[in-house]
């Protein structure tokens, strides 16, 4: 069994090497058309990150007035000033684009997702949709940094509100806010930080939502507690400033500690299971560091969230945030956000689903229409991501290796992106100069895109068929389908599952003109449609041969998340993972990309950085990592009554809206308050309450 494996693997070597030459013969790169001219509506101001906050004791520090009365005054809360940090966060006015707010009314968000319970920690999905960037604060902050001037560009400090480099760069000392409370009262503290590192992060048996494990700071980070506001971060690599990028949300977001450490099985009976699923979305009052507390789930139906009485973040006037007292998320489709954004039923929508694209441009165009719309950059881009895992990323069967033995044949690749014809892929999702050819890598117009250094093969199904004759596929049948070679997957016709989120009609769509562009050169797709927090356990499951992917900030940045721009780590790649054995099956121009996306982490030279991102394009482009189908700008909408909107927002850049907007500086100017709220002068429930909103 060994030797036929060896052999087989030799020879896939062999044919990769003799391939990729003769392939690139056939497959003949030509040059990329440049997409449509498009200009985002409204440019940013841009500023210094000391323009936006900065941390310091202010004078007097207020709050609602009813929340005085009725909670503080009846002795059920602390005055204001002892529920707020020591120096608490200050956004400055002169950053607000509409100066200081006023308290009171709520922004009612439309979701697609639902919420399995808020053990974010433990990688339970809340929805999406703004609701765990709501509640769950991170070290740093990097949404709003779209604003920020390119040169002076660094995460913002958050909940770690300033750092030190040792003098040899490996040693990173942060500073967290001091004298911040949870949600419930509890102070917030550096063990809540190592809980987070050490019994979620660093656990095997946990995987919190979006990250991607301990190797996402760097292979041999270490972090320790110096005392309860000083962590020390320790590096193998000199000033590796990727990973403050890493810090923010999805990365380190923590939990508290008080709660969920007497559920971790490494401290209780509890199993993992246990204590994943030990707050489910019943569970009310869930102690966040966030503006909004949840106070109210009805499945299928809403979460209703009421501000965070101890919330950590003030205006320069000291009026403690957030400005809005509720925040609801009503449980329903990504595009019903649409549609409701734009009737005024729902106050927001990230406009990403480009079939909506001219209904939503149509009925946003009437000066009467109750919600604003501006586009932003083509920061929306899906590709097929082929599983490239050959040694057990999934458990795969006989057939679905034999898929990702061809996945990882680059002619078979050749083959793949050949026969997709993106102009009318991106015409078929809308017409006009929204979308873009896109080939895969790093996006047109971001800050790291080298257009000489993206390859990009053209739509030619003769190509295509050709390359799949040299990946050894023909169709010994006569049926219309290519077999696999004999002896592989007993020479059954090529069958790839396609894996796609049910919950977005684009992603279907996308999925359908896959599975038509391939059965016009003999491979037959089958799409499996996975919905909701399902769709996140599949994709890490690696139980999949290709996937419709919708893809994250690392393809525009470059500097968010960079460590999944290759799998520089057993878990670092949403294509690419470690099989049962641990390890990554890395196939050569994967190895060099993993060398380039490490030396980028490692190098704060910016010259260096622009010339290891061309090699890491040619090397993504020209080996066809994956591939790229469209690329398109997303719209912002908001409901007009709200205020301090940024202009420029973009829908997706560092990250979505609902961090970019910064929503806890997001006011309804009192005139415009329409009494929407569902529990208006209500709070979360104080310490002791358990569930249930508190009120008078
Ligand atoms: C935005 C976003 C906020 C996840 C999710 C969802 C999950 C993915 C992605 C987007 C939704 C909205 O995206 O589509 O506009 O509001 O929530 O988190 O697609 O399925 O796993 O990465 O962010």
């Amino acid at each position: 069994m060994i030797s036929r494996k060896l052999a087989l693997t030799g020879a896939l070597m062999l044919g990769v090497s003799l391939c990729a030459s003769q392939a690139f013969a056939q497959a003949t790169p030509a040059p990329l058309p440049d997409p449509p001219k498009f200009d985002a509506q409204q440019a940013p101001n841009f500023v210094s990150i000391s323009d936006i906050m900065e941390y310091k004791a202010l004078a007097e520090y207020h709050e609602p007035q009813w929340v005085t009365d009725q909670f503080v005054k009846t002795g059920k809360l602390p005055a204001v000033k002892d529920r707020l940090p020591t120096e608490p966060l200050v956004f400055k006015t002169a950053n607000e684009p509409d100066g200081t707010g006023v308290y009171g009314d709520v922004m009612r968000h439309v979701i697609g997702g639902r919420p399995q319970g808020w053990n974010y920690a433990a990688g339970q999905v809340q929805g999406w949709g703004g609701i765990d960037i709501g509640m769950f604060e991170c070290l740093t902050r990097t949404g709003p940094l779209f604003e920020v001037k390119a040169d002076e560009l660094e995460p913002m400090p958050n909940l770690a509100k300033s750092w030190d480099w040792s003098a040899d760069g490996h040693e990173l000392t942060m500073h967290l806010i001091a004298g911040a409370k949870w949600s419930d009262g509890e102070p917030f503290t550096a063990d809540d930080v190592m809980f987070y590192w050490e019994d979620n992060i660093s656990d095997p048996n946990v995987k919190p939502l979006n990250s991607a494990g301990p190797d996402s700071f760097g292979v041999g980070t270490t972090l320790k507690k110096i005392d309860d506001n000083t962590v020390l971060w320790t590096f193998k690599d000199a000033f590796p400033k990727q990973y403050l990028y890493t810090m923010a949300y999805g990365g380190f977001c923590p939990l508290p500690a008080h709660l969920l450490k007497p559920q971790h099985p490494k401290y209780s009976s509890n199993t993992y299971e246990q204590y994943t699923n030990a707050f489910p979305p019943e569970f009310l009052n869930f102690p966040v560091m966030g503006a909004w507390v949840p106070v109210e789930y009805r499945a299928d139906d809403i979460v209703v969230m009421r501000r965070n009485a101890y919330y950590w973040k003030v205006d320069e006037a000291g009026n403690q945030l957030p400005y809005l007292d509720e925040m609801e998320y009503k449980l329903s489709t990504w595009a019903d956000r649409d549609v409701q954004a734009v009737a005024g039923t729902g106050d927001f929508s990230n406009l990403e689903q480009a079939e909506s694209y001219v209904e939503a441009l149509k009925r946003s165009a009437d000066p009467a229409a109750p919600a604003r719309l501006a586009f932003g950059a083509r920061t929306i881009g899906y590709s097929l991501y082929p599983n490239l895992s050959g040694n057990g990323w999934g458990e795969p069967d006989a057939r679905s290796q034999a898929v990702r033995e061809l996945n990882r044949n680059t002619d078979f690749r050749l083959a793949l992106t050949s026969a997709i014809d993106r102009q009318h892929l991106g015409d078929s999702l809308v017409k006009g100069p929204f979308t873009a050819i896109y080939p895969g890598g790093l996006y047109a117009g971001t800050a790291y895109y080298d257009k000489a250094s993206t390859v990009y093969y053209p739509f030619d199904v003769g190509v295509a068929k050709a390359a799949l004759e040299k990946a050894g596929l023909k169709d010994t049948d006569g049926n219309g389908i290519v077999n696999f070679p004999a002896g592989t997957a007993d020479g059954q016709d090529v069958s790839v599952t396609l894996l796609a989120n049910a919950d977005y009609q684009t992603d279907k769509n996308l999925a359908e003109g896959v599975v038509a562009s391939m059965e016009a050169i003999g491979i037959r797709v089958i799409v499996d449609l996975v919905s909701g927090a399902n769709m996140t356990a599949t994709q890490n499951s690696g139980k999949w041969d290709w996937q419709i992917f919708r893809n994250g900030s690392e393809l525009i940045s470059v500097v968010q998340n960079t460590a999944s721009l290759a799998p520089t780590g057993p878990q670092t790649s949403p294509l690419h993972r470690a099989g049962a054995d641990g390890t990554v099956d890395l196939l050569p121009w994967e190895q060099q990309m993993v060398d380039v996306v490490n030396k980028f982490i490692a190098t704060s030279d910016a010259a260096q950085r622009v010339e290891l991102m061309k090699q890491y394009q040619k090397l993504y482009t020209e080996n066809v990592n994956a591939i790229g189908l469209t690329q398109y700008p997303g719209a912002l909408i908001i409901n007009k009554r709200f205020a301090n909107i940024p202009a420029g927002a973009p829908i997706f850049m560092f990250n979505w809206a609902e961090d970019n907007i910064i929503r806890e500086r997001v006011f309804v100017p009192t005139d415009k308050q329409q009494n929407l709220e569902l529990h208006a002068k209500t709070l979360p429930g104080a310490p002791g309450l358990g569930n249930g909103p508190m009120s008078d």
